[in-house]
């Protein structure tokens, strides 16, 4: 490898890739192309007798054990070489945080700073941590060549690097729920300077959080509509003032949504669970001054 060029994980990825199913499939041609020689050539219309007595060849065995053998052990080596390339992080990558819940996906920065979309400077390698608060999640980038486990409580990790800006795919790629689909995201590959700023933006906490970007940002509304339909949680719309029958600690009664009713429902999300509905709500990690702003939405949501 040159070092003073950074390999991505995608050159890296694609000869072996190109290798292994050239292999297979030259194999495949190679051997139905045999196959069907041998149908037709020695079909018992054309060969009713045994054609040879001929009971073995030493050369013949030596050699397709050994050209076999030669071949296996160089998709292993490329294989594993591929394998090392996607494991090993490269000297001064930038670390992020992937959190993974059901079912949306969160990252988070050295400076505090979080969002929906994984934000990265073009041309610098990203380390991500791979978390999970809940079940299994698969972390794939397609146009990187990465997919990875994210499993509870196993420390894991991928890396990648954005040779050129834009926005690639990021999904989910363990059937984790209902609502697995929902949990598709992008890396957003912005150019150094404009990724710094990036970074910057909000920092600092003059300005107001925005409950509406909250409910999106921490994947609330992948589980509740704001049209009245119910989803995988009771819709967001006219929440307020809403009576609704909830089940607490096993026992059930009617409730009408207030103030605090909201905020406990957000900080205890099975606490007064809603009746017909899973208790699958996670607890989401909220600043006061966030709380406040996202309860502040919910409120206005007629
Ligand atoms: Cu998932």
């Amino acid at each position: 490898m040159n070092p003073t060029r950074l390999m991505t994980t995608t050159e890296a990825i694609d000869p072996i890739f190109m290798f292994l199913f050239g292999a297979c499939l030259l194999l495949l041609i190679g051997i139905t192309a045999a196959m069907v020689f041998f149908v037709v050539r020695y079909h018992r219309s054309r060969a009713p007798e045994a054609t040879s007595d001929n009971n073995g060849n030493l050369w013949l065995e030596i050699v397709w054990t050994l050209l076999p053998t030669l071949l296996v052990m160089a998709m292993f080596y490329y294989g594993w070489s591929g394998y090392l390339s996607l494991r090993n992080v490269p000297a001064g990558a930038m670390e992020v945080t992937a959190t993974a819940r059901m079912w949306s996906w969160s990252f988070s920065y050295p400076n505090g700073k979080t969002s929906p979309k994984l934000y990265v400077p073009v041309g610098k390698p990203v380390k991500v941590n791979l978390v999970s608060e809940d079940v299994i999640h698969g972390f794939f980038l397609p146009a990187f060549r990465v997919k990875r486990d994210v499993v509870p409580g196993m420390k894991n990790h991928a890396w990648f690097v954005a040779s050129k800006a834009g926005s690639y795919d990021l999904f989910c790629s363990q059937y984790c729920g209902t609502k697995h689909s929902a949990m598709i995201s992008t890396v957003e590959a912005l150019p150094e300077a404009e990724y710094a700023a990036w970074l910057q933006e909000g920092q600092g906490g003059t300005g107001k959080p925005d409950g509406k970007k909250l409910a999106e940002e921490k994947g609330c509304l992948g589980c509740h509509s704001l049209d009245g339909a119910p989803g995988v949680g009771p819709s967001f719309k006219g929440i307020m003032g809403r009576s609704v029958l909830v089940v607490t600690k096993g026992g059930e009664r009617t409730i009408t949504v207030d103030d605090a009713y909201l905020k406990r429902s957000v900080l205890e999300p099975g606490a007064d669970l809603v009746k017909g509905f899973p208790p699958i709500m996670p607890t989401i990690p909220l600043k006061e001054e966030e709380l406040a702003a996202l309860l502040e939405y919910l409120k206005g949501l007629k």
